[in-house]
């Protein structure tokens, strides 16, 4: 994620659970990367500065730079809904396994 002429680029990126986002402020100016829930905050980020989160829960993550909260940006996290889905297909199967070892339908 860059941050440069007073915005994030991308201004929405999609990612899977467990993914770590960095943000690289390339302006010339300083700014922060403040999530609107307050999950997660960063200090005033100098040209060069980075900063690090990773996300592990599903959702939409909102947020600002704190010193210019027109900038907005947003992190979206798809992916366990078809792992919860894929869970449900095959419990079924995994009880039909006893604790012998024998599989039974
Ligand atoms: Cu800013």
């Amino acid at each position: 994620m860059q941050i440069d002429q007073y915005a994030f680029l991308p201004q929405r990126i999609t990612v899977k659970p467990g993914t770590t986002v960095t943000w690289t402020n390339d302006d010339d100016d300083s700014h922060t990367v403040a999530s609107s829930s307050k999950l997660f905050k960063s200090k005033a980020l100098d040209t060069g500065d980075k900063f690090s989160f990773t996300f592990t829960t599903p959702g939409t993550y909102a947020y600002i730079c704190s010193v210019h909260p027109y900038m907005t940006g947003a992190v979206v996290m798809i992916g366990l809904a078809l792992t919860a889905g894929w869970r449900a297909i095959t419990k079924p199967s995994q009880r039909a396994c006893a604790s012998d070892g024998v599989h039974r339908e």
